[in-house]
This record gives structure tokens, sequence and C-alpha cells, in this order.
């Protein structure tokens, strides 16, 4: 009989979460029986999201793709991996050859946030250079305003929250989308600390705060600037902020365009709420988390811009306890210069805006496209767009393990290994701590990683020797900055380190890598939060659930309708539980309808990641926009209206 022995591996989790949390798999004959966090990981603490905790359904889903698939007019069918390659290759070849290589799109997403992905960025650069996407519709908005307004983008330590007096989540959802950041949390409550939670939707990170604050869509702007006008008012701000902020009298001039009333009013909050956020900013030191969802807006990097500027006066930059977090640099550590040509990319086509771009490039126009770790039919606006552009390329070839929306615009799919087959290294971008991903269960034959799909496409293309190192080898030349700093790659197999680059508290100093060694005080916004239309007076706001990572449902969780969660009072002719049509400029979709009076009467939420395919999909209804700055997508500012269903409107798919 076989041996029944257990076994445990340490790797990580490569999911697209501010937490890459490090894993324990407990192995029996060679499969995974038991995934638990690591407890000697200090931000992973032993515990797992819902989502990941539930992993072993989707690792051994009976629909997973195990083959290579290739089209056959509607349908697929099973292919070896050597007729795969050798007709890619050809094809890669050919059109290069015929209309130079930016004919071929390299679209590649956050499937797996592991390093050793850039290796195929890699490959296509040498190969091409290629069209790839620029921006990025996670977090760009507010990644663009770190850079202007600091010079610099990172976080405090995690556990620098452990000296906050008062803590700012401004539009955080950590109870969904990082849940690891609630230990802290929950340490600093017990302390005595004050929290305030700023967004537009009521959800579960409420509770948890002494104060609620509910602005309009869009309103945090207002918000930040009325909260600034009362720390000028009230000689509350720092009396050195001119010492190291640039643009301090225009800064004040524009909190001080308008009365409190006013930017209240514009915000649809109350004075009381601007003067509790203005206390908060004198409790010092107060830590403000800035959360990802307020920037996805069409001045999204704009309004992370004010919010910047507003905690930067009121002293609390550069004191442990304070600082602004928004992105830790999760790549901080790690050696890439092998994939810089992607900074300057032969063309590039805005990531919020890929379809149009699919369909409307020209010379050369878009004839192959390569898709892997990415649903971005499911995940981007204007999603039917999108799969028109793929389905319409003389090749599209998508990298996973599952028939996705995207996947199923293909004409190859190759099929691809989960997290728990993955040999590569992590960082995260809630905290500092490196992890590396080991495989603790062998992938079912038949399915490759995204390095061995490299390396035979290499192969066959003349790029062999660039790409036949080992894992390991990429994995040390990526460590090489850190690794006689205690992260070399035996450290990190040995556990979770630290990136001895990180800081515990940012520009300690007061120093800023701008221009001018200060901060880049914003002096000129549009404040105006988003406007609804009497048409369709509701925004859509597809948010993280957490039944998925974005598009990657928890068994039994996937499937239409899709909940849409309004107030009672924003859709009047209905009643709880009915069915209802979203409607958009761009589309339709039936939900059923979730009342909850503790939303806003001009919002309607539906979970992320629905599928085309189910009928779910809120990205089928957003238009393509490109925020102020930084490339991130307008995911958020859609109008839309409740209509009654009519035959033409299946209740699902
Ligand atoms: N369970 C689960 N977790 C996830 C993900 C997932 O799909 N599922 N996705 C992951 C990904 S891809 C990322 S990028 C991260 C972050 O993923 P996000 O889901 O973006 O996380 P948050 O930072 O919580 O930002 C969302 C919050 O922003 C709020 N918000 C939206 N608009 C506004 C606004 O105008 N003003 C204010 N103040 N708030 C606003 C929303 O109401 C929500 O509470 O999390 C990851 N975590
Ligand atoms: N309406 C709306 N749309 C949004 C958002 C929103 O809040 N609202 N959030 C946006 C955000 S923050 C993000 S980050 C994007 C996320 O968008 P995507 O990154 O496209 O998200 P996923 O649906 O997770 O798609 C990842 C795919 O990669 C596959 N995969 C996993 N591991 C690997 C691997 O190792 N190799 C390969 N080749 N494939 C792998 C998975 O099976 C999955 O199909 O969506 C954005 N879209
Ligand atoms: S998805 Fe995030 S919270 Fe969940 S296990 Fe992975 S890293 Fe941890
Ligand atoms: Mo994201």
């Amino acid at each position: 009989m076989a041996s029944r022995q257990l076994k445990q591996v340490r790797t990580a989790c490569n999911r697209d979460c501010p937490d890459a949390c490090g894993l324990i798999a407990d192995v029996q004959d060679g499969k995974v029986v038991r995934l638990q966090g690591d407890p000697q990981h200090p931000v992973t603490q032993g515990f797992l999201c819902h989502r990941t905790s539930r992993f072993l359904d989707r690792q051994y889903d009976p629909q997973r793709i195990v083959t290579p698939l290739a089209r056959r007019g509607t349908d697929f069918q099973p292919i070896s991996w050597d007729e795969a390659l050798d007709q890619v290759a050809e094809k890669l070849q050919q059109v290069r050859a015929q209309s130079g290589p930016t004919s071929i799109l390299y679209y590649r997403s956050a499937g797996s946030m592991g390093l050793m992905k850039h290796v195929t960025d890699a490959f296509f650069e040498r190969f091409g250079p290629v069209t790839i996407k620029s921006g990025d519709v996670c977090s760009g908005a507010g990644d663009a305003a770190q850079m202007l307004d600091f010079g610099d983008e990172d976080g405090h330590d995690l556990f620098d929250l452990d000296h906050s007096q008062t803590v700012v989540l401004w539009g955080k959802n950590v109870y969904v989308s990082q849940v690891h950041l609630l230990p802290v949390l929950k340490r600093a409550q017990a302390r005595g600390v004050q929290f305030t939670l700023i967004d537009p939707v009521w959800q579960q990170t409420a509770q948890l705060c002494n104060r609620f604050i509910q602005p309009c869509p869009g309103g945090d702007a207002a918000v930040a600037l009325g909260t600034a006008r009362i720390l000028f008012d009230q000689q509350w701000y720092d009396s050195e902020a001119s010492s190291y902020c640039d643009h301090l009298a225009e800064f004040q001039a524009l909190a001080c365009s308008r009365d409190l009333d006013t930017w209240a009013a514009m915000a649809d909050v109350s004075v009381a709420d601007l003067q509790s956020l203005a206390h908060s900013y004198t409790c010092h030191p107060t830590a403000t988390l800035i959360g990802w969802g307020l920037q996805r807006r069409r001045n999204g990097s704009a309004t992370v811009r004010v919010i910047d500027a507003l905690a930067s006066i009121s002293g609390n930059l550069g004191v442990p306890g304070g600082g602004i977090s928004y992105c830790c640099k999760r790549r901080g550590a790690f050696d890439l210069s092998f994939t810089t040509g992607l900074e300057q990319p032969a063309r590039a086509i805005p990531e919020p805006l890929l379809g149009r771009g699919i369909l409307e490039a020209e010379d050369p126009p878009i004839r192959v496209a390569w898709v892997c770790g990415g649903n971005p039919v499911a995940m981007l606006p204007e999603s039917r767009r999108i799969a028109e552009g793929l389905q319409s390329r003389e090749m599209t070839v998508v990298v996973d393990s599952f028939m996705t929306d995207t996947a199923r615009c293909a004409d190859i799919i190759l099929p691809t290994t989960t997290m728990l087959e993955e040999d590569d290294l992590l960082g995260a971008y809630g905290h500092h701590w490196l992890v590396e991903s080991r495989p603790a269960t062998a992938p079912p034959p038949g399915v490759k990683s995204d390095y061995e799909i490299t390396q035979e496409l290499a192969h066959r293309v003349g790029l062999g020797n660039d790409f036949s190192a080992e894992v390991d080898t990429w994995k040390r030349h990526m460590l090489q900055r850190v690794s006689n700093r205690g992260a070399s790659l035996d450290d990190l197999r040995r556990g979770p380190v630290r990136n001895p680059l990180a800081q515990q508290v940012m520009y300690r100093d007061r120093k800023f890598p701008t221009p001018t060694g200060r901060v880049n005080l914003v002096t000129d916004v549009a404040t105006e939060p988003t406007p609804t239309t009497r048409l369709r007076p509701l925004l859509l706001m597809a948010l993280s659930t957490q039944y998925s990572q974005a598009s990657q449902w928890v068994a039994g969780h996937r499937g239409g309708p899709a909940v849409a969660t309004v107030h009672p009072a924003a859709a009047e002719s209905f009643t709880d539980g009915d069915l209802a049509v979203v409607e958009s400029e761009l589309g339709r979709m039936t939900v059923r309808l979730q009342f909850d009076p503790r939303q806003r009467k001009d919002v309607l939420l539906v979970p992320k990641g629905g599928w085309l395919a189910d009928g779910c999909c809120a990205n089928a209804l957003v238009p393509g926009e490109v925020t102020d700055d930084g490339g991130c997508a307008v995911f958020y500012d859609t109008p839309v209206r409740l209509l009654l269903p009519t035959p033409a409107d299946p209740p699902t798919g």
C-alpha cells in the first residue's frame, strides 16, 4: 500500500491581495489535503481569508483545464503541447516578420503576483518589443498621486500602527479586502485608538470605527478640503509645514475657497463630520490608510492628492504611528532590471481601453494576442468590446487554468499551474514581508507553469539560451540586492523575511525624493463629486466580495442573477428580492435586488468579478475611461437606473 505519510509544505499565496500570506499545505500521497495560514508569518498569523481557505475546491475542481485546447468552430478540442506551441511560435514569427512585433499584444494581469511572471514579460520584450498595456486599473491613479506628492510610494511598517493614536481608514473595506490588517487594528482598538472610516458604502469596517462618514461617491476631495479648512482656520495645522511642503499657501487658498457648509454639502456629509475628522488629525500621531476603491473614479488621482495634502499639513508625516499608507512597494526588494524595457514599450494600449485599443490599433493592427494571468473580458470595462477584440484576432492565446470569459475568446488555450503548484517569490502591497512559494503538489500531467511555457516558446523562436536558467537561478538573481542582508533565497526558504530595504517609518527626516525635496501639495483640483443624471440616478459600484478573488469564485458562489444592493428608496417600484434590470448607457444586466437601508440612495452595489457567461458582469455596463492620472480605470462612476425586466431580459446569462 502507498505511504499515507503526511508532509507539510511551506508556501505562499500568490493572489492579488495586499496580504501575500504564508501558507502551510498538508500533503498526503501527493495531494494537498489541508491548507492553513502560516502561524510563523507575522502578518498571516495562522489564518486565511474566506476565499483562499476554500482554495482546495478550486485546486481539485473537475472543470480545470488540463490539456492544451484549440478552437474548432464554436468549441475547443484537445491538442498536444507540441502542436499548440509549434502553431503559436510559427504564428508569432510570421506576424513579426510581416507586420513587426507591435502587431502582437501581450497582456498580463494579476492572476499571480509572483515575481517569476516578469520573466514572461522579459521574453515578449526580447522577442518584440510587442504592444503591452499602459497604466494600471487596480491602483494606477493613487500610485501617480503618491509619486507626484512624495516622489516615492511605500507604506509605514504594518506594525507601526501600534504607535498610532488615531487611524483614518479612508475608503478601505478591511473585512473583505485586507483581512490580515484586522488583528493589528483590533489591537489598536483595545488600546483605545480612535478610528474613522470614510466610505460612501456601508460595510462591516464601519462597526470597528468610532465615526463612520458616508460621503457621496467621489465626495472625498470636498471632505478633505473642508477638513483642511478647519485645520487652517483653527491653526491646528503643523506650524512647521512650510518647511517641508511646497505650495502651502496655494493649498490653504484652495481649502479656504469655500466655506465649511459648502464643502459639507458638496460631499453630502455634516459639518460635524468634518469637525470630527479635523479633530482626528490633531490627535497625533494619526495614521492615514488610503484604500484602493476611491481612486477608481474620474478624479481618482486628484482625490488621493487632496487626502495626501490634508494628512501632510496635519503634521503626521515622518513620525512613528503616523504617515500615509497606500501601497507598500511589493517589488522593492527585488532586482527586476531584466525587464526594464517594458517601461518604454514599443506601443501601449491604456488598460481601461483595452477592447477599443485592440479593435482600433493601426500601423500595424493587433494580429495576435497573448493573455496570461488575467480575465480581462470580465474584469476590464467594456467587456463585450474586449471579447470582440480578442475573438477577431488572427490568433488569441490564453494561458489559464479555467474556461473563463476570456479563455472562451481564445484560439489556443494553454493550461497552467495553480498557486499550490508554483515555484516563485512574492512581496506584498499591504506589508513588507517577503515569501517564497514552493510547489506543494505537482501539476496534473499536461499542465505547465508560465515559465515552462515561456521556456518552450523561447526555445522555438531562437531565444532558448536567455530562458534556460532554473527557477532558483532567477530567484537568486532577483534577490541579489538583499541576499547579504538577511533575505537570501536560503533565508526565505526557512520562512518569511522582512524586506531589509523597507523603512519602518517613511520620510523620518522629512526629506522627500521630489524635485524640490519637499512634499508637493496639490493646488488645483476638480472637487466636484461624481454626477449622476436624472435619467440614471444611481452609480454602479462592483466591489470586492469575500466569495471571490476578482473573477475567481469560491465554489457554489458563481452564477446569476447578481445580487444588487440598494437603499429601498432607490428602488421604489420594487420590493426586496425582486428581479430588476440595471441599465447603463452601454448595456443591461438582470439582478436580484437586496434592500439595505444603511446604503446611500445614489449607489447600486454588485459583487466584483461576475462573469459575462453568467449574465453577471458589471463591466459589460461600464464604459472604458481613464482616470485623471495614472491610467486607472473609472470603474465606479457609471450612472445606471433600475427597470422592470422585459421578456427580452434573461434572468441570467
Ligand atoms: N475578498 C477579496 N479581497 C480582495 C479582492 C477581491 O476580489 N476579493 N481584490 C483584491 C484587489 S485586486 C485589490 S486591488 C485589493 C483592494 O481591493 P479593493 O476592493 O479595492 O479594496 P479597498 O481598498 O477596500 O477599496 C474598496 C472600498 O473603497 C470604497 N470606495 C469606493 N468608492 C469610494 C469613494 O468614492 N470614496 C471612498 N472614500 N471610498 C470609496 C468602497 O466602498 C469599498 O469599501 O484587495 C484585494 N482583496
Ligand atoms: N467593475 C470592477 N472591475 C474591476 C474591479 C472593480 O473593483 N470593479 N477591480 C479591478 C482590480 S483592482 C483588478 S486588480 C482587476 C483584476 O483583474 P484580473 O487580474 O483579470 O483578475 P482575475 O479575475 O483574478 O483573473 C486572473 C486570472 O488568472 C488566472 N491565473 C491564476 N494564476 C495564474 C498563473 O499563475 N498564470 C496564469 N497564466 N494565469 C493564472 C486565474 O485563473 C484567473 O482566471 O480587476 C479590476 N476590475
Ligand atoms: S488571498 Fe490574501 S488574505 Fe487570502 S490567503 Fe491569499 S494573501 Fe492571504
Ligand atoms: Mo486590484
